[in-house]
């Protein structure tokens, strides 16, 4: 499924370990770096902080990477008109967001998500909270969307 430049797929997290499907996805675009985020109260230091900052409207220069391996969670994003549209990522789920969209995240009711993050080489995590519109890579983005 692809909609305003944001891509999402489904894939068997049962299996993620060994699974073919996720292997092409990450030699076909190059999402060489990898790692897993448990978000659960009890697993996660600093749980409350955390989910503050992933709450705050941000950007990144890079793509970010979602692969939900257990439990849900929402992704917000913004429309054209700069509406928020609400993402049920749900377990199976791959979202790419494209480098430059304002986006938050936050968990659903259960409190609980396990999620792997992708990377294209050396990975950067570096959050800019809104307004970030200074970034090219911003402009570049909402360029791409006009043209969408
Ligand atoms: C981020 O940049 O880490 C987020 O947008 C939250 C992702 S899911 C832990
Ligand atoms: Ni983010």
């Amino acid at each position: 499924m692809r909609w305003d430049l944001l891509e999402a797929s489904r894939l068997d997290a049962d299996i993620y370990e060994t699974d073919p499907v996720l292997e092409k996805i990450r030699k076909d675009r190059g999402y060489s770096y990898s790692d897993i985020i448990t978000i659960d109260k009890d697993k996660l230091p600093n749980y409350e902080d955390k989910l503050k900052m992933f709450f705050e409207e941000h950007l990144h220069l890079d793509d970010e990477i979602r692969y939900i391996l257990d439990g849900r969670a929402y992704f917000d994003v913004r429309d054209r008109e700069d509406r928020w549209i609400r993402i049920a990522m749900t377990k199976g789920d791959l979202i790419t967001l494209p480098a430059g969209i304002y986006h938050r995240f936050t968990l659903t009711e259960t409190n609980y998500t396990q999620a792997m993050r992708l990377f294209v080489g050396e990975p950067v995590w570096k959050a800019y909270n809104r307004p970030a519109d200074e970034f090219d890579i911003r402009q570049k983005y909402v360029n791409a969307l006009q043209c969408a």
